[in-house]
């Protein structure tokens, strides 16, 4: 039984606490010195910069266990209805900057360790990224996390703790390089380890019924894994409140095949146990991909498992009515990814607490949300139904049973409507079925979202158009949003100095983004623009010195920065900007002493990973090494361009790039992009967009003005239309300064290149032009002179980006996770008291 303490003892035990995290600057010493000595065993003498980031993370994560603790504690006294975020992605970046900042210490553990010799700059570079998230899905996952703390919601986020991050990014002559990222290698001093929170999961085995209709099911048999907790603090910024990220490790389970043991096998027998392990070894490196791996699918049920079990313990620590269920406790599926944990609460409910399907089912539908991230056809997942029998043989059954029952109730709804059937129905197929996971968590959910009003237009238009049309409440919007917190506050202090300083009103801006309008009366204002020019400048120099470092380039200061940093993808177009990059050389080329005087130099920056196995992606790496290098090495242009390819694109140098930057480069095929979100960080940080109306920049233009932007090409329908027509119109019509630059590739101006980017070129000049290139091609070359013409002028150029600064204040994830609140989870914040607040 716990341990209850009396309300004396309980006093004692605060103020022991208190006194031992002392904010003063000798308790910080004392207390990362003593994280020297005892908890890393080294002496105080000597100990180098890493080890000082070590134990000043560790004694920056006793302040963040203690809030951790209290808060649990308070919202299971007041039985506060939760949040759960289920994502396979949480992609969040370093911790120490992020937690200093957010409990308002930073200032204090600097001046502290700088007493003792140290650098909290330098010790925040010794941390590794951790990257457990492939890009805008898993970061969306790290923002929404930091909100939801920081607006006091009893929230956690439930995922997998993987051995491998997202692979580290090497170039070797021009082509990628995958490197495994085995973050965990000089450990982690931000996640607390576990062991006494653990549940089993099974996997395969056999399944028996008894009953009628879903009935009551036996699973038995088959594999049994343990899987283990690891916890990370998240502080919300300016309160006491702290949430917590729960991600599973697998474990060899406590069932063991005694047969084989007896056999003889010992040593055997335990290597097959290791292999419970595999299952969070490493993250999937897919973006916007889906791939049928068996392995993933263990991963998704893994960890959906045990977050159904430990939600379900909670709840009845405090509980015993199971109506009130999704009253108290409100889970959000992050896409499809963890959708199956929908069917896992069934089958607990079911087959577990014994309750009628009806009752059940009403839970079910009463607790999850859906939130959608793509509309492309190549990410939607659809397991097999073999793959399921074996593995999830009664999950599958109850797949079977919901959708029988869900498509005669819209036959009922439809009479006669054999096609509506078809398209919403949860099985595909006839020979090779599938499961439709996305019909599964739209069909399980109360609520399903997109993530910008665009895509969720299309959503409800098209890609499920036939679900809107029966159940028309369940769909909305919910636009993306960034943290202030470490996009601007963090990677940008002079900036956020600077709108501090002018707005008069502290930090209160970083949780109320809507403040920062304010500024946007100062864009004509010289001694407030000469500020926000040298601010540019500097970060302008740190990323200077940060390609010097990592890549040993130099490249000038006086040059527009031109960035388009993103995951490497058809749809994303970087084909479309080094093709562009192809034209402006051509261009320069051909022109006279006088004529080069007027071109704006630039320096472009084209970053991001492509997944190992999308071969087209690959080919566009090259391509712009390739590019890169002829055009860095011709001395006869003087470094009117210079071209980068960002290496390792990743959280951590994001923090550094995207403030550096002038121009930020957002160019997906309209109808593509379901949001973007560092197009938001781009913004918050004064760089200007040139974009096409897709995803949330339709929103952005819509907030900041278009005429602070550069838009250009196809809208949505000129995108249906010119796919409509043949490959013969399309070819008749392809853009001559388009084919230019193909001959240069062609004649081999830019080396030897492989056949499959031929290849590629060859089919967008027959005609093939899936993504566009060829139609938006000329819009795009001249919102690129709009943007040199507009640089020229610097006046203006600023107040542009003053503007833009001034009205991002839509995109802050405060404000995506109000609407979620309000509309979806139906949650309101409560405020756990400070106990430094309370009298001593
Ligand atoms: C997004 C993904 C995604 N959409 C499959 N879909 C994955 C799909 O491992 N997989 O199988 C991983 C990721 N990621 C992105 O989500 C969108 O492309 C962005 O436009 C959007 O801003 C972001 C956050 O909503």
């Amino acid at each position: 039984a716990a341990l209850k303490v009396s309300e004396g003892t309980r006093e004692n035990l605060w103020s022991l606490m208190n006194s031992y995290q002392g904010r003063d600057s000798r308790s910080i010493q004392r207390s990362i010195v003593n994280h020297v000595e005892y908890t890393l065993g080294l002496t105080r003498f000597n100990f180098k910069d890493f080890n000082a980031y070590q134990a000043t993370s560790y004694s920056v994560r006793d302040r963040l266990i203690e809030q951790l603790n209290d808060s649990n504690e308070y919202f299971n006294s007041q039985n506060s209805k939760r949040v759960y975020y289920l994502s396979l992605e949480f992609l969040l970046g370093r911790m120490l900057q992020n937690s200093l900042v957010n409990i308002d210490m930073e200032k204090k553990y600097k001046d502290a360790l700088t007493d003792i010799g140290f650098k909290l700059e330098e010790i925040y570079e010794e941390e590794v990224d951790p990257a457990l998230g492939n890009g805008g899905l898993g970061r969306l996952a790290a923002c929404f996390l930091d909100s939801m703390a920081t607006l006091d919601i009893p929230a956690m986020g439930y995922g997998i703790r993987y051995d491998y991050g997202i692979f580290k990014q090497q170039i070797q002559d021009g082509y990628q390089v995958e490197q495994p990222d085995y973050w965990l290698a000089k450990g982690n001093p931000w996640e607390i380890e576990r062991p006494d929170v653990a549940y089993p999961v099974r996997f395969g085995g056999t399944f028996t019924k008894s009953g009628s209709g879903c009935g009551v099911g036996r699973w038995e048999g088959g594999e049994v894994v343990m899987a283990i907790a690891y916890d990370t603090p998240v502080p919300g910024f300016n309160t006491y409140n702290t949430n917590r990220l729960r991600l599973w490790r697998s474990r060899p389970g406590n069932e063991f095949d005694l047969q084989k043991f007896n056999d003889g096998q010992y040593d055997k027998s335990i290597m097959e146990r290791q292999r419970a392990e595999y299952i969070t070894s490493v993250l999937y490196p897919n973006d916007s991909t889906w791939e049928g791996k068996q392995l993933r699918l263990k991963q998704q049920y893994f960890f959906c498992c045990a977050t159904i079990q430990d939600i379900i313990k909670r709840f009845k620590l405090n509980n015993t009515n199971w109506n009130d269920f999704p009253k108290l406790n409100q889970i959000q599926l992050n896409d499809t990814h963890p959708a199956i944990a929908a069917i896992e609460l069934l089958r607990v409910l079911l087959d577990v607490e014994r309750l009628p399907y009806d009752q059940a089912w009403m839970i079910v539908t009463g607790t999850f949300g859906y939130t959608n991230h793509t509309v492309l056809p190549e990410a939607l997942e659809k397991w097999s139904v073999n793959m399921l029998q074996s593995l999830l043989p009664r999950h599958m059954d109850l797949i079977f049973f919901i959708n029988q029952i869900f498509l005669e109730e819209v036959k009922r709804r439809f009479p006669g409507d054999g096609r509506r059937l078809e398209v919403v129905s949860m099985i595909e197929g006839w020979e090779d079925k599938r499961v439709r996971m996305a019909n599964v968590a739209i069909v399980c959910s109360h609520h399903v979202n997109g993530v910008a009003a665009l895509h969720t237009q299309i959503l409800k238009a098209s890609v499920f158009k036939d679900f809107y049309e029966i159940f028309p409440d369940k769909f909305l919007n919910m636009t993306n949003g960034v943290t202030p917190r470490r996009w601007l506050y963090c990677c940008n202090p002079g900036l956020a100095q600077l709108i501090s300083d002018t707005i008069n009103n502290d930090d209160d801006w970083v949780t109320d983004m809507r403040m920062v309008e304010e500024i946007a009366a100062y864009a004509d204002e010289q001694g407030f623009v000469d500020k926000f020019k040298q601010v540019k400048v500097d970060c302008k120099k740190q990323l200077q010195h940060y390609i010097e470092k990592t890549q040993g380039i130099h490249i000038r200061l006086d040059a527009m920065y031109d960035v388009l940093v993103k995951r490497i993808h058809e749809y994303k177009r970087q084909l479309m900007d080094i093709l562009y990059i192809i034209h402006r050389y051509l261009q320069i080329l051909g022109m006279n002493e006088e004529q080069r005087r007027n071109v704006v130099p630039r320096v472009v920056f084209i970053g991001g990973k492509a997944a190992p196995g999308y071969k087209d992606a690959k080919g566009f790496i090259k391509l712009i090494n390739s590019v890169a290098d002829r055009i860095n090495n011709d001395k006869s242009i003087n470094d009117l361009i210079k071209v980068v390819f960002f290496k390792n694109y990743c959280v951590s140098n994001a923090q550094i790039i995207i403030p550096a930057a002038d121009l930020s480069q957002h160019i997906s095929t309209a109808g593509t992009e379901a949001s973007g979100t560092s197009n938001m960080k781009f913004t918050m940080n004064g760089a200007l967009i040139i974009g096409t109306m897709d995803g949330a920049n339709v929103e952005i233009a819509q907030e900041i003005g278009k005429e602070n932007m550069f838009v250009f090409g196809a809208d949505v329908h000129e995108v249906d239309r010119y796919r409509a027509q043949t490959d013969e119109y399309r070819k008749g019509r392809l853009d001559g300064r388009l084919r230019n630059a193909f001959r240069a590739i062609y004649e081999g101006k830019f080396g030897a290149l492989n056949d499959d980017i031929k290849g590629y070129l060859n089919r967008i000049e027959a005609g093939s032009d899936h993504y566009c290139l060829s139609l938006d091609f000329a819009s795009y070359v001249e919102a690129q002179e709009r943007a040199d013409r507009t640089y020229r002028d610097q006046a203006l150029w600023n107040k542009m980006a003053i503007i833009g600064i001034a009205k991002s204040g839509k995109f802050s994830s405060d404000r995506t996770i109000q609407e979620y609140c309000a509309q979806i989870w139906k949650i309101t914040p409560k405020r756990i008291p400070n106990p430094a607040d309370k009298p001593q």
